[in-house]
């Protein structure tokens, strides 16, 4: 399409006509099939950005509170908190924390590096309620930021920051100078440490009594305002041009709790667990959740989550079209509890026995249909296995429905069905359904009662119908087929991976 557009530039130009009129004729080429000559099916609106994209991709990440309340037992500090208090026992080492999720399957991490309390983990020149000002000499040279990133990027991981825009000791929280002079200048302060960030994080907890440099009492402010959000979302972007905005930023959506699930119906438009399929805006859901039985912060005697737990949460977001951002709390030295480093071990293992071998690339792919292929671009089922996800499966214009069924040479023990939208396009699937068969006549539905209504990024589909029932001894099957029952308009999906 380009060479075709440029070819046309160049008899254009060579013509003489005025750039006017040369935008009216593109313009109008537009509409043809000549433009079109991949025969691409048109996008579904709204489509995600590529930051939004790339963000998507790094599906299961972590989340490390650590920080002021790690020495003092709180969750929320007031912002009065001496910062000697901050005294780690030894030198913190974010390397260590990033080493432990990529060991549980994590493609990166968001470190706290200022909660609502307003200690900052780095030495800023914002306030000097930081880590220059702390208890000993580890807590003097600490800097989270400059070593989380140096960390990430050494295990080929993905990092972000959570800076609270909720400042609880700050004097100027709540009056106009707060956003220009402290919390805009952490943020250009943090992206000093990496323009590469994936994520920021801006929590919307906001407005309560505080510190506020001594003079005490509440600030009630209006967060859609008060923080020059589209302001600082451009300031950020031209920096970290991937780096998504969460919550209050409007990038990607808070999944509506801390438990660890999102509906089994979860559209990337709208809000909540399920979204709303008629949304205008892009708006992707995260799930933040904990993986330990205290708080976000490391609190004495908790105690790690089951793996069983843990693989629940996993099959519950990331398999239902949500990321997991999952916590995992660095105690007073400074590093992840033993038993925590054990637990992401172990579900790393779990993942990777349960869900590290992909049976669909076995298998023989036919479709009921396949989109008319193009110049350069094809629709087959085949693409659905190729294991690149830029290739997809397509129907036609108007054909909503569609069956694909995949064929063994020999009978499978399968357990869990995991199906990936080509969203670039916009998310679209509606309704489907799947069934397998051991002689390709007598089909059985599989699932149980799950809803199979929406995919979008990813959705996996347990087939016992249970995501905290036991691994089980698997469904026997020769052929399996995915029947798509309803779209939003023709479904398009670029990879299928059978467990
Ligand atoms: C919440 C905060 O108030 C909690 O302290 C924690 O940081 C959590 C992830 O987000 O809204």
């Amino acid at each position: 399409m380009k060479d075709f557009a440029r070819k046309l530039c160049v008899c254009a130009a060579a013509a003489g006509l005025a750039s006017g009129a040369w935008a009216q004729s593109e313009f109008a080429l537009k509409s043809q099939t000549l433009s079109n000559p991949d025969n691409e099916p048109a996008e579904v609106h709204p489509v995600p950005h590529e930051r939004q994209m790339k963000w998507n991709e790094t599906e299961f990440y972590a989340f490390f509170h650590y920080g002021m309340n790690t020495y003092t037992g709180r969750e929320w500090g007031n912002g009065d908190e001496e910062e000697t208090i901050f005294a780690p026992t030894a030198v913190p080492n974010p390397k260590q924390w990033l080493e432990a999720v990529k060991a549980a399957g994590m493609k990166g991490g968001i470190a706290v590096v200022k909660h609502h309390d307003g200690f900052c983990l780095w030495p800023t020149s914002s306030t000097t309620h930081n880590v220059t000002n702390g208890g000993n000499d580890f807590a003097r040279n600490t800097n989270i930021p400059r070593d989380f990133a140096a960390a990430a990027k050494e295990l080929d991981m993905k990092y972000g920051f959570y800076v609270s825009p909720w400042d609880r000791n700050s004097a100027h929280y709540g009056k106009d100078t707060y956003v220009k002079e402290v919390f805009l200048r952490q943020c250009a302060e943090l992206a000093q440490y990496g323009t590469d960030q994936f994520e920021m994080w801006f929590d919307g907890a906001n407005g309560g009594s505080g510190y506020y440099g001594g003079e005490g009492g509440t600030r009630s402010i209006d967060a859609s305002t008060y923080y020059d959000i589209p302001n600082l979302r451009d300031s950020v972007h031209k920096v970290c041009p991937d780096c998504v905005m969460w919550g209050v930023g409007g990038e990607a959506r808070w999944i509506g709790n801390e438990a660890g699930w999102a509906g089994e119906t979860c559209w990337s438009m709208g809000t909540g667990t399920s979204g709303n399929e008629n949304e205008w805006k892009w708006f992707p859901g995260e799930s933040d959740a904990k993986a330990t039985s205290a708080g976000w912060f490391w609190h004495s005697g908790e105690t790690v989550l089951s793996t069983e737990r843990l693989f629940q949460m996993y099959l519950e977001t990331v398999g239902r079209n949500a990321t997991l951002i999952l916590n995992c709390p660095p105690d007073k030295s400074g590093s992840l509890p033993a038993a925590t480093v054990q637990r992401l071990k172990e579900l790393g293992g779990t993942l990777t026995q349960r869900l590290g071998t992909d049976l669909a690339p076995k298998a023989t792919v036919t479709a009921s249909e396949e989109r008319t292929a193009g110049a350069a671009r094809n629709y087959a089922a085949k693409n659905l296995t190729d294991g690149d996800k830029n290739t997809y499966w397509a129907t036609n214009d108007g054909s909503v429905q569609a069956t694909l069924t995949f064929e063994w040479p020999e009978v499978q023990t399968l357990r869990y069905v995991s199906l990936m939208e080509y969203i670039r396009k916009g998310q679209r699937i509606r309704a489907f359904r799947i069934e397998t068969s051991q002689d390709g006549t007598n089909w059985t539905r599989q699932g149980g009662n799950i809803a199979t209504t929406t995919v979008g990024y990813k959705r996996i589909i347990p087939l016992n119908g249970s995501t905290s029932a036991s691994y089980g001894s698997g469904v026997k099957a020769k052929y399996l087929r995915i029947v798509i029952e309803d779209s939003k308009a023709c479904p398009l999906l670029h990879t299928v991976s059978v467990y």
